[in-house]
């Protein structure tokens, strides 16, 4: 059954998915799929090998899933499954107030309607849900896969997921996993995967549930340039100032998780009823505000983005793995370099003094002096015995040091002197990550400076594919060309 499900898709993704990304620019298409199999391509040859043999911080056998898809989080009834049913032009999913979803269900095209459960996602190699295994028969069995034929999207899927909402006693659910599996780290690994996240929130929980707020700080951060936050259920404000209160409220919460001075857009909209569906409670600002209409049509348009959005995140994710990687790999030769630095500092002198003990008290011995040249000798190796012990003490306090989180951010500094002078950004994220990972999973084995060296001419690869190769493959998926730019590899832009 699940081998159909998998041959479904697989046409589509040979056939729709792929083939329909530009439908403005058609001749545009094969460049696409050429910039899809270069960035699959690098990123297998060069990046997954150096990353696995140099206890990298990538994770180990990433595989994209088939299928470009949209995420869709949010607390519980903030109206995530009427949303899919509205985009897809089809009653897929249950919709309710009390807690309607228990799960993730990836709802894809398909030539019949097919339900699938969560062991027969998982278990095929070809969708690329495979990874969530990791996350335990929790997660798998309360996943679905749902086909679904006259959808209006077909070239990508969308996933639903469980609400987010929060234990009683103020604890978030995720803590001691009461959901049965580690939710925020699940989270993680769909948004990671995902070409564009809507997080919802609805006028009754603005952003108060912790779990939403946790999940957004965890799971989210550096998702945010495919992350898009919508209100939704404005049709439920009565007055001007029940909203004013509820936007404030989100954005104060926001504030509180998004450490910067400008908040995202926030997208205040709601989903027109199904057919035949009643709603009590329908607020007066809905009647008057064509607004509402106009920034759902934003969302949907950004939804319908996805599979352009998918070769974009193919190069972002291939430059950010190459210099998240090229980072781990200076850091960790600079430790290795400072390790045998005190080594030499530790034994040099020691062997020298042993040396200069042995030598003096062999010329005294050879000269007849025997009681002084055992004196010398013996006298002479105890002191520098003593010497080194005190400089073993010196060394391991160093080394320890070496691998702290100090003597991480110096050896970074000490590498990437001028990004850290000016400030870099983009630098100093990267090395948040990787240091976490250092700290995390490097540390706790032996320390960076044990961390195996990168096979020869690997660094090289790397460099060249942050320098030379994603530069090329964003130009190649860039929507349009200048005319008279002449690129690094000598060649011209063509005139579009
Ligand atoms: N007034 C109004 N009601 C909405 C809107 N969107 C959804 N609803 C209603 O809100 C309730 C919850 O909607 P769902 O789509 O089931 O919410 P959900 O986020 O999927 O909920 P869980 O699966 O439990 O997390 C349903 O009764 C919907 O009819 C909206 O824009 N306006
Ligand atoms: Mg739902």
């Amino acid at each position: 059954m699940w081998r159909h499900a998998s041959r479904i898709l697989g046409a589509a993704r040979q056939t729709r998915t792929l083939k329909s990304l530009i439908k403005k620019r058609p001749q545009d298409d094969d460049a696409l799929l050429d910039t899809l199999r270069s960035c699959t391509q690098l990123y297998e040859s060069h990046i997954a090998p150096t990353n696995d043999t140099t206890m990298g911080p990538l994770e180990r056998n990433y595989q994209p899933t088939m299928l470009p898809f949209v995420l869709l989080l949010g607390n519980h009834s903030s109206g995530k499954s009427s949303f899919a049913n509205y985009a897809l032009g089809r009653r897929v999913q249950q919709c309710g107030v009390a807690p309607t979803d228990d799960g993730f269900t990836v709802i894809a095209p398909g030539e019949e309607d097919a339900d699938q459960d969560g062991p027969a996602l998982v278990s095929d190699p070809d969708l690329g849900f495979e990874g969530l295994r990791q996350f335990g028969p929790g997660l798998v069995q309360h996943a679905k896969l749902k086909l679904r034929t006259d959808l209006a999207a077909t070239n990508f899927c969308l996933i639903d997921s469980p609400g987010m909402i929060d234990a009683p006693g103020g604890s978030t659910l995720d803590e001691g996993h009461e959901r049965g599996y580690n939710f925020e780290a699940s989270v993680r690994w769909f948004a990671d995967r995902a070409d564009v996240i809507l997080l919802f929130f609805d006028p009754d929980k603005p952003g108060t549930t912790g779990e939403t707020l946790s999940v957004l700080t965890n799971a989210l951060s550096g998702c945010d340039h495919k992350l898009h936050i919508i209100l939704n259920k404005a049709d439920r404000f009565e007055k001007i100032h029940d909203f004013a209160r509820a936007y404030g409220a989100l954005c104060w919460n926001l504030s509180k998780v998004i450490p910067r001075k400008d908040l995202p857009r926030i997208y205040t909209t709601c989903i027109p009823p199904a057919d035949g569906e009643v709603r009590e409670g329908h607020g007066d600002l809905a009647n008057g505000l064509e607004d509402l209409r106009r920034t759902r049509d934003d969302v949907m348009a950004e939804v319908f983005r996805a599979p352009t959005r998918r070769v974009d995140n193919a190069v972002t994710r291939l430059r950010d793995a190459a210099s998240v990687l090229l980072m781990h790999l200076d850091v960790c030769a600079a430790a290795r370099s400072a390790r045998r630095k005190e080594l030499f500092a530790l034994y040099a002198p020691s062997v020298l003094a042993a040396a200069a003990c042995v030598s003096g008290a062999g010329g005294l011995f050879v000269a007849g002096a025997v009681s002084p040249a055992v004196a010398c000798g013996a006298g002479g190796l105890a002191a520098t015995a003593g010497l080194h012990y005190l400089n073993a003490k010196n060394c391991r306090r160093n080394l320890e040091r070496l691998d702290s989180q100090e003597g991480l951010d110096s050896l970074y500094r000490k590498i990437y002197a001028k990004e850290s002078v000016r400030g870099d950004g983009e630098s100093l994220a990267t090395w948040q990550i990787v240091r976490q990972h250092l700290l995390e999973k490097v540390v706790p084995v032996g320390g960076a400076a044990l961390a195996p060296a990168a096979p020869m001419g690997a660094h090289k690869k790397l460099r060249k594919i942050l320098d030379v190769e994603a530069p090329r493959l964003r130009r190649q998926a860039a929507p349009a060309t200048y005319p008279n730019v002449r690129h690094d590899d000598g060649s011209e832009a063509a005139v579009p």
